[in-house]
């Protein structure tokens, strides 16, 4: 029989299970600002990078994509990771689960259950630039799994991995969402062998990835009838007159988004609807678009097995496992450093 004494000494209280740990960047890396100089100033075509969507409007409306019924590959990801995560922890048995772009953990948490399952209790080190998330998401885990420890990590991973702790023992590296489509084939090698350059030769990476389908199935999915995919396009203008003072009419622009076989990818617009002036306040610039002149807010790559697994081996992986969705719709594979 166990006494209340006994309870006490043994169960950690969850705050007990929940660190935050700040990931300085390893390189400086381009603010808005920059970003706007760099991209939105110039062109053509005028650019952003997709990383400006996710403010805490931009969060809620990505969440509600993912309830859209076109869009496809969250859910999709989500059931092949239950399908397969039991096979992955137990092949693996990693010490620490480390997630890239953690968010709110909604599908590591598939991991996590295997973790039960395959009795290999791992620690979680979730790696995201919004503390606020880290914190609230990390909260909810430490209570609904009472062995996890969850070492959040608050940086932004674009700037680097030197100064990600290092943890002792396998680690489980983690990308999913298919966000690697959202790098330009150059950036998305460079990303993928940085990570691989932290990596210690007994680590092993998760990646997830969209896959090349039916084109009307891939227009469907970022043009969902509800409008909700437009309305977290527009959203980036909303984040640009607040950060930059800047005064974007909203109802200006149209969202464009259309599947290019050529390239394999989404390229994702917003689209001037009549001439018209946009004033930059707080950079002291003005932006002259012309009727029908477009804003590339984001690319969404599509990728073959052979294109993953090229992007892999190029970036200094070897694929040990391949876990494909029914119909090819989406792709998990597991890679392992490869010695250099
Ligand atoms: C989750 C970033 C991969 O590219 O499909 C969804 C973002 N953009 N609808 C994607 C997104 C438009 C999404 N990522």
């Amino acid at each position: 029989m166990t006494t209340d004494e006994e309870m006490t000494t043994t169960a950690d209280t969850p705050g007990e299970r929940l660190l935050l740990q700040q990931v300085p960047p390893a390189r400086p890396t381009a603010g808005l600002e920059e970003d706007v100089r760099r991209g939105l100033l110039r062109g053509p075509p005028r650019s952003l990078p997709p990383k400006y969507f996710y403010d805490a409007r931009g969060s809620v409306l990505f969440d509600r994509i993912c309830d859209t019924p076109e869009y496809y590959p969250t859910r999709t990801e989500d059931a092949l990771l239950e399908r397969c995560a039991a096979a992955i922890i137990a092949a693996v048995r990693p010490k620490h689960i480390v997630e890239l772009g953690a968010g709110t953990s909604r599908k590591t948490r598939r991991l996590f259950d295997a973790c039960v399952s395959e009795a290999c209790h791992s620690a979680y080190a979730p790696f995201d630039v919004c503390h606020d998330v880290l914190v609230e998401a990390g909260g909810s885990l430490v209570n609904d799994y009472d062995w996890l420890t969850v070492n959040a990590l608050v940086g932004d991973y674009h700037a680097g991995f030197d100064h990600l702790p290092r943890f002792e023992g396998r680690s489980l590296f983690v990308f999913l969402g298919g966000t690697i489509g959202n790098f330009y084939p150059e950036e998305a090698v460079e990303f993928l062998s940085e990570l691989r350059a932290h990596m210690q030769p007994d680590d092993r990476l998760l990646l997830g990835a969209d896959r090349v389908k039916d084109p009307a199935a891939l227009h469907a999915a970022y043009n969902d009838a509800a409008g909700v995919t437009a309305e977290f396009n527009l959203n980036v203008l909303e984040v640009l007159n607040r950060e930059l003072d800047a005064d974007f009419v909203c109802e200006g622009f149209y969202h464009h988004a259309c599947y290019h076989p050529g390239t394999q990818r989404i390229e994702m617009y917003l689209v001037s609807k009549r001439r018209q002036r946009v004033r930059l306040r707080r950079l002291n610039e003005q932006l002259e678009f012309a009727d029908g002149e477009e804003i590339l807010t984001e690319i969404s790559r599509k990728f073959t097995p052979e294109s993953l697994r090229a992007l892999l081996t190029v970036s200094g992986f070897r694929v040990e496992e391949h876990f494909e969705a029914p119909e090819g719709y989406f792709s998990l594979m597991l890679a392992v450093p490869v010695e250099t």
